[in-house]
Parts: structure tokens; sequence; C-alpha cells
């Protein structure tokens, strides 16, 4: 686990606060975060199933109604990955976010690469084919994500293949986090066909080995 380098400051005294349900992917990322990272928070469920975010008191902190939100004392922040990113340099975990840009280029590669691309691809997978949710639910939605989600897969199997053990080599980073949580999601559908990613099962089971891993992502929930 990380050892979070310590910096003063009056900001630092006001505990981390995270707003958003347990249960929901993108918070499910910055919990697994808080947890390598050893840090103290604060949690308040919002979301479907839980206070709602048009609440007013939640469009002040994020007026796009979306959960994760972070406050740190005067700073408040909206999506998972700046949040991650945010968390890691606050601790000057460079370990899992370098300073060098070409080293954190290549850890950033991974994390866009989840957002911009694959984020569809999980919607028609996941919350069409898999919960049967509209719209992701129809059929060509379903379709075209179960092909993108697999070849997706078969990018990170074959990244693993090259380098590896994790991602971008031999330490775990930020970009394991998001890529993670999909492979994650991919064993734990039950409707899909999974082609054979011998590089993918060892990947999930080196994730599983950390405890943060077992008690945000795989835990239960897809
Ligand atoms: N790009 C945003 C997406 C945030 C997002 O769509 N969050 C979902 C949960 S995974 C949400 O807010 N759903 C509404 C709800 O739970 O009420 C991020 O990465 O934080």
């Amino acid at each position: 686990m990380a050892k979070p380098r310590r910096k003063a400051g009056w900001g630092r005294l006001a505990m981390l606060k995270l707003l958003g349900r347990s249960n929901a992917y993108n918070v499910r990322k910055v919990l697994w975060l808080l947890g390598e990272l050893g840090l103290g928070f604060e949690q308040e469920e919002w979301g479907r199933g839980h206070r709602a975010t048009e609440d007013p008191a939640f469009l002040v902190l994020n007026p796009l109604g979306t959960v994760p939100v972070l406050v740190d004392g005067e700073v408040v922040l909206r999506e998972s990955h700046v949040i991650l990113r945010y968390l890691a340099a606050r601790e000057g975990a460079t370990h899992l976010l370098p300073e060098a840009p070409a080293a954190r280029a290549r850890v950033e590669h991974w994390m866009d690469w989840v957002a911009y691309d694959m984020t569809l691809a999980m919607k028609g997978a996941y919350l069409g084919g898999e919960l049967g949710l509209a719209p992701w639910s129809a059929p060509w939605a379903v379709e075209r994500g179960r092909m993108e989600y697999a070849q997706g897969m078969r990018r990170v199997a074959a990244a693993l293949e090259a380098g590896g053990p994790y991602l971008v080599g031999e330490a775990f980073t930020l970009a394991d986090i998001p890529a993670g949580f999909l492979v994650h999601r991919w064993f734990a559908m039950k409707d899909i066909e999974r082609p054979a990613m011998p590089a993918l099962d060892a990947y999930y089971g080196r994730l599983s080995e950390r405890a943060p891993y077992r008690t945000h992502v795989r835990n239960g929930l897809a």
C-alpha cells in the first residue's frame, strides 16, 4: 500500500468528503484509490436509490448532478478521473501518477482511453445487455457494446503480454484503476461470451490481491 507524503497547510485540516453512492462505478474507482492511499474520509450516499442529485444542496457542488463529488476544504471536484489525479497529486503519490510528463502521459493514456473509448461500450454491454436498461438495451447498442468491450479487453491483454505485470509495466499505477474496474465488470457480467485471455485472467487475479479492490470493486457487485 502507498505511504502518502503529508504536506502542511490549513486546507489539510478538513476531512475529505466523498459524495456518491458506494455502488456506482465512478464512485467505486475513487473509493478504491482512497483505500490504496490509506486516507480517512467521510462519505454521503447520493444518487440513484439514495438522496437525489437534483437536490439544490447537491447541485451547488456539482451542477451536472453526477457522482462522485469530492470536497477537500474549499476545493470541490467532480469527474472521477480528475478526482483520482487530484488525490494522487495531493498525496505526492508519484508512484501512482509520475510527475515527469512522459511517464505521466503513459499512465493517462489508459485513463483517457477508458473514459473516452470504453464508456459507451460498457453502457451497451452492461446497462443494456446485463441490466436491460433503456436506451442501452436497444439490440444494436448491446451488440456494439459487447463487441467493443471484448476488443478493449483484448487491448488490455495485449498490453499486459507486451509489458506487465501492470498496465504500464512493473508497478501498479492510476492506469490500473479505471481499466481494473472494466476488467472486473468483464468477469462479473453473466450474459457475455468471454474469449480466453490468460493475461487478463492473471491481471484480474493480481488486482484481487489488493484489499481495496476486493472491498470496493470485486465485492459481489458487477
Ligand atoms: N464522467 C463522470 C460520470 C459520472 C456519472 O455518470 N456518474 C453516475 C454514477 S456511475 C451518476 O451520477 N449517476 C446518477 C445517479 O447515480 O443518480 C465521472 O467520471 O465522474
